[in-house]
């Protein structure tokens, strides 16, 4: 069976676990990471020299790493047409946002969800948090605007590109602190929420 590694509370074992959900492969998810360890084992940086999860390990040995890169393949083989788009030009939307998500959203808020959720109060630095909330407040401006007039990152229906866009809007709209109210982004959040994949995936409270 294929195997997932990686602890769930990842965003990018999240993704995967999600999009290999949506396309109805069966597989192990084996935790790692943090805590659990594993991930820097000589063993496991064969697979993948990063030691980073997630990382996918199909049947035959065959391994991918980088999350975007693994909900990519699993689309592409089992969901052509539905979760991967055969339209360049829709494609091109779900990727965009993708690669937004990593590269922009994330990286602008991700020291206020470090300090907020995984760092004790008395440790936090506030001041860090503060400037990371107004970063992250632009690009959920992005997000929001862009929903406005799409019902979904790639347009008319759900595709891959809105699974690490949710993921990452879940962080942000679970965050304990102030935010500005996103009305089309917190619309398509509740929707894609209710996606039966989901279930067991985007944990509240975060972790
Ligand atoms: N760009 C990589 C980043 C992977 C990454 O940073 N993984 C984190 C968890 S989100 C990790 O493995 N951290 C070490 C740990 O959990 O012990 C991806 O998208 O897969």
């Amino acid at each position: 069976m294929m195997k997932i590694w990686g602890r769930i509370s990842s965003i990018n074992v999240q993704k995967v676990v999600w999009c290999a959900g949506e396309v109805g492969i069966p597989f192990e998810r084996i935790d790692a990471g943090l805590a659990f360890g594993i991930n820097n084992t000589p063993e496991f940086k064969e697979k993948n020299p990063n030691g980073l999860v997630p990382l996918l390990e199909e049947d035959d040995g065959w391994t991918l790493w980088e999350s975007n890169a693994i909900v990519r393949y699993l689309a592409a083989r089992h969901s052509a047409g539905n979760l991967w788009p055969e339209d360049p030009r829709e494609r091109a939307l779900s990727d965009r946002w993708m690669d937004w998500q990593t590269t922009a959203f994330a990286p602008a808020f991700i020291p206020a969800f470090m300090g907020l959720v995984r760092t004790p109060p008395e440790k936090r630095d506030q001041a860090a948090i503060d400037a990371a909330m107004q970063r992250g407040e632009g690009f959920a401006a992005i997000l929001d605007q862009h929903l406005g007039g799409n019902a979904y990152v790639g347009g008319e229906r759900f595709t891959m590109g809105d699974i690490p866009a949710a993921c990452i809007a879940h962080r942000w709209l679970n965050m304990p602190a102030e935010r500005t109210p996103r009305p089309n982004m917190e619309r398509w959040y509740r929707e894609v929420l209710a996606r039966p994949a989901v279930a067991g995936v985007l944990t509240a409270p975060l972790a």
